[in-house]
């Protein structure tokens, strides 16, 4: 399959989505859209896929919408934005959220809008150290989408993100990790190299294991103590009947080092 918007390959268990418009500081359009549902759909459907990288080409990560697509002349019909947030955005962050893999995010630069939110979906953000997070939405009187409010109040508490969404500040990499809002801010010429390494271990690694870690911690966002006790209790009977798991008793008794199949 070939794309135009973004680059995409899977090998070896590793799926690598890379966000491809950099003119445009690789915003959104429908095209960029489809090309990211098609990866997805080949993803889900892959065998052994263990992890997910998603970054961006070029200075950017990702600048959120594409603007060109919104600008209306007097008179024209106004696009109906819950409309591409139901048809596009939402759907892509609820198969980010529901890939039983991890999904390592590497923002090489500015993350804006609804990129700078799809970032905070994935499961580990390293940023280069000279990249921005920006809740760009307040500058033209949107609300923060792709769980943004959804997000941050979460990571950062209420008052910091209340004043991000507000007043649309740019974060750097190193507050944003020092805020716990993502994983680290490494420095620029060792992104990729960072990124590949927790591809490498990750593609290493018991799968399912971590895919109900991934279950269990967002579900916890919800859920009351009672509830997430019986989870814990449901998805450490399913990881207790994987290979995985009789691969990592053995090892640790036989004292060598697991081989683990995501089995
Ligand atoms: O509409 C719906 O479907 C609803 C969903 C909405 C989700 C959203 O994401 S809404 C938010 C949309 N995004 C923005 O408002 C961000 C707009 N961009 C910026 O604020 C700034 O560009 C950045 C803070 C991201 C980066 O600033 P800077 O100074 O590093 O770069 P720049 O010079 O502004 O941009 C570089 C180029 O990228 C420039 O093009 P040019 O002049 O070199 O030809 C700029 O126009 C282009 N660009 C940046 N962002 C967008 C964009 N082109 C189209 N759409 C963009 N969002």
């Amino acid at each position: 399959m070939s794309f135009e918007t973004i680059d995409f390959s899977v090998e070896s268990g590793i799926g690598r989505l890379a966000l491809n418009r950099p003119d445009s500081l690789n915003a959104f359009n429908v095209a960029m859209h489809r090309e990211i549902r098609q990866a997805l759909d080949e993803l889900e459907g892959a065998e052994g896929l263990r992890v997910l990288l998603l970054t961006g080409r070029g200075r950017g990560f990702c600048a959120g919408q594409d603007l060109s697509d919104r600008s209306v002349a007097p008179g024209d019909d106004v696009p109906d934005l819950g409309e591409s947030l139901e048809s596009w955005y939402n759907p892509l962050v609820r198969r980010l959220r529901a890939l039983p893999v991890p999904v390592v995010c590497a923002v090489n630069g500015v993350a804006a809008g609804a990129g700078a939110n799809i970032a905070l979906a994935c499961d580990i953000v390293l940023a280069a150290r000279s990249a921005k997070f920006v809740e760009v939405f307040c500058n033209i009187g949107l609300v923060p989408d792709c769980g943004g409010t959804w997000h941050l109040p979460r990571l950062l508490g209420h008052a910091r993100a209340t004043a991000l969404a507000m007043l649309g500040d740019k974060v750097t990499a190193e507050q944003a990790e020092s805020w716990g809002m993502i994983w680290r801010a490494v420095d620029d010429d060792a992104l990729e190299s960072e990124a590949e390494s927790l591809l490498t271990h990750f593609a290493q690694q018991p799968t399912q294991g971590l895919a109900n870690i991934k279950k269990a911690l967002t579900a916890s966002w919800s859920n009351s103590l009672d509830e997430q006790l019986d989870l814990e209790r449901d998805l450490q009977r399913a990881c207790g009947r994987t290979a995985d798991y009789r691969e990592g008793v053995a090892a640790f008794m036989e004292k060598r080092k697991p081989t683990f199949t995501g089995r």
